[in-house]
């Protein structure tokens, strides 16, 4: 369990391992670029515990100090939330982070690899990266959807925000493979709302279910990871026409200041947030804790 001095496993998500215990992984780029302070760290916070009322042990995970930090003190979650300096971290990163000590929140690409390398299957985020928008032309495709082809981490997501190019991402995923499995619906939810106006590639009704595909899968050689699509609960959801002008007016915002790389995903993300009066915050924090629940008990039913 131990890789060297790049693999510092918490104290009780090295017991849960330990004992054969069910653990949930958590991401840290959502602390550090994906919500503004304070409800970043209170929303990390509470979905830890969401995890733990779901029978699991949570795993958040980041890089600091100079290795993969697998399940972060609060004071540590405190930290990444509120430090005026966090890189973001995808796999690119990781050798610099690891070498230089630098304080680095993990994307959904880096936490699979954290959590690979501590031996844990499940995951919970928001929402994953996938082709933007235009992404045909500017080649902007997150390094989150490589990494699903090939580390065996499922990860349980609300579908993709329609800041990205939704139909182009399901089919890179079914290019490399990638099981994209929804929970509960026929439909591929988007984030906000239940709907995204496209089917789901397969759908599954209950978490053991869910937990015998993934058990299933992983008997494949060379098998990678899945994504677990959760439709955001009906009564958090928000209406399709309120926040599709918004994510619109905040993409153009992005094309017209020029941004790019990785600083695009953070600024419509608060962008978003920002144009929608917190209404669209409000909506996040509901999905992500729903998604924490789903991901522990399809951990639990997996055997650990
Ligand atoms: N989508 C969200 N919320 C997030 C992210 C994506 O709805 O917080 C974060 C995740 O950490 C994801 C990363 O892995 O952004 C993707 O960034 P990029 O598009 O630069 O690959
Ligand atoms: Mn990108």
């Amino acid at each position: 369990m131990n890789n060297g001095d790049f693999l510092v496993i918490g104290e009780e998500v090295r017991a849960a391992l330990g004992a054969g215990e069910a653990v949930v992984a958590l991401e840290s780029t959502i602390i550090s670029h994906g919500m503004p302070w304070p409800r970043n760290v209170e929303t990390a916070l509470a979905v830890e515990q969401v995890v733990r009322d779901n029978g699991a042990t949570p795993a958040t995970i980041a890089i600091m100090d100079g290795a993969f930090r697998v399940g972060l003190e609060k004071e540590q979650i405190e930290q990444l939330g509120s430090a005026a300096y966090v890189l973001k971290a995808s796999r690119r990163d990781v050798g610099v982070a690891l070498s230089t000590g630098v304080l680095a929140a993990t994307t959904v690409a880096t936490t699979m690899i954290g959590a690979a390398l501590a031996g844990i299957r499940l995951f919970a985020t928001g929402g994953t990266g996938g082709v933007h928008r235009g992404g045909a032309e500017s080649m902007d495709v997150s390094a989150d959807l490589p990494e699903l082809g090939r580390t065996p981490v499922a990860v349980v997501s609300a579908g993709v925000k329609s800041i990205l190019d939704i139909p182009r991402t399901l089919e890179y995923l079914e290019t490399l493979g990638v099981p994209v499995i929804t929970f509960g619906s026929d439909r591929f939810p988007a984030f906000y709302s239940r709907e995204s106006g496209l089917p789901s590639p397969a759908w599954l009704e209950t978490p053991g279910q869910i937990a015998a595909a993934l058990h299933a899968h992983w008997q494949m050689p060379g098998a990678g990871g899945a994504l677990i699509a959760n439709p955001i609960p009906e009564d958090e959801a928000m209406e399709w026409a309120e926040i599709e002008g918004v994510i619109n007016r905040a993409v153009r915002e992005a094309e017209d200041r020029s941004i790019t790389g990785k600083e695009v995903t953070p600024f419509l993300l608060s962008r978003i947030v920002e144009l929608t009066g917190g209404e669209s915050l409000r909506a996040n924090i509901a999905l992500v804790k729903n998604n924490a629940a789903l991901a522990a008990q399809i951990a639990v039913a997996l055997g650990g």
